[in-house]
């Protein structure tokens, strides 16, 4: 919505924006009967006992029950209300739906947005996606803090170092609509944008079939073979063979890598160095890949 050049309210642009736009209305409406009520008494006792005005100046009761009652019931019951839209609406957000038909891995770094596609494919700030579908982002920073903010989707959640967070939406609306960065992060902050293009799901199969890849598992198995995973893993070293590994979660496979001894596998030797620092998250994302591909 726009006033004039001046966008007042965001597009409506996903299925759960609809949903957040009433918290918004239901919390803005109670907010302003009050503002609006306290102004309107203050104005109206100003005028009222303006000096020199002849109005009953006597004490008033020390006690009265019912205005008593009034007060707490009243704001109990309204913030609770308040408590329960947001409270729903938070849940409806932040729990990942059960499916979902699209999953793209998201490397936010100073000053970019990477997006991974399952098939390989890769862009930088830009975001390909089909109107309609369930979409879920797996994201994680390779350095800061940052937060992946649609406006018109009404969804935002920090991108954190060491940790993946994930972000789901279903895009109502084709289009192009802004991304941003919504977590100060350094000098470039402000530059670190970029666009979600919203197409139908024919158009954005299109896209995709037409986009160069280049397959994770394929980069995942040569980093695998590189930095000498292979070496202990499928040679004479005691580590476990890392069958089945599709079924651990990548928070798992993740901190395996990075962080190795926090989690010993049983009847093996903490011998495994740490790749912190050595392999970049981006790396570690194709390194999942091939450890799921595995048998
Ligand atoms: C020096 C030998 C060595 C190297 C090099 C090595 N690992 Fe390991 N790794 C081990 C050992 C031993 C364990 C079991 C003990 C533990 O959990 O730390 C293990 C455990 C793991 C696990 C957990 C397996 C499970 O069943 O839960 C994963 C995943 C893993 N390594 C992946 C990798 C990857 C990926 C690389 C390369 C980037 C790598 N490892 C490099 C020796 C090694
Ligand atoms: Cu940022």
């Amino acid at each position: 919505m726009k006033l004039g050049p001046f966008p007042i309210w965001p597009d409506v642009a996903a299925s759960e924006a609809g949903g957040v736009d009433f918290v918004t209305l239901v919390v803005l409406a109670i907010c302003s009967f009050f503002a609006l009520g306290v102004l309107f008494c203050m104005l109206f006792f100003l005028f009222a006992y303006r000096e020199g005005r002849p109005a009953d100046r006597t004490a008033p009761p020390l006690i009265h029950h019912k205005l008593e009652i009034g007060w707490i019931v009243l704001p109990t019951l309204l913030s609770l209300g308040m408590f329960w839209v947001g409270a729903r609406q938070y849940y409806r957000l932040y729990q990942l739906p059960e499916s979902t038909d699209v999953t793209v891995d998201v490397v936010g770094k100073q000053w970019m947005w990477i997006m991974h596609y399952p098939n390989g494919a890769k862009e930088i700030n830009r975001l390909h996606v089909p109107l309609g579908k369930r979409v879920t982002l797996r994201m994680i920073s390779q350095d800061v803090i940052h937060s992946f903010s649609v406006p018109d989707f009404r969804v935002k959640h920090d991108v954190l170092p060491g940790r993946y967070t994930y972000l789901w939406f279903e895009p109502t609306k084709a289009g192009p609509f802004h991304l941003f960065c919504a977590e100060f992060c350094g000098t470039s902050h402000a530059a670190m944008g970029g666009w979600i293009e919203v197409m139908s799901p024919e158009d954005y199969q299109r896209w995709l079939d037409g986009q160069q890849t280049e397959d994770p598992v394929q980069r995942g198995k040569l980093l695998f073979q590189q930095h000498g995973c292979q070496g202990c893993h499928e040679g004479s070293v005691a580590a476990p063979r890392l069958q089945r590994m599709k079924v651990a979660d990548e928070e798992y496979l993740r901190r395996s890598i990075v962080e190795p001894n926090a989690d010993i596998v049983p009847g093996f030797q903490s011998i495994m160095p740490s790749y912190a620092g050595r392999l970049s998250e981006e790396q570690i994302l194709d390194l999942i890949a091939y450890l799921r591909s595995r048998p």
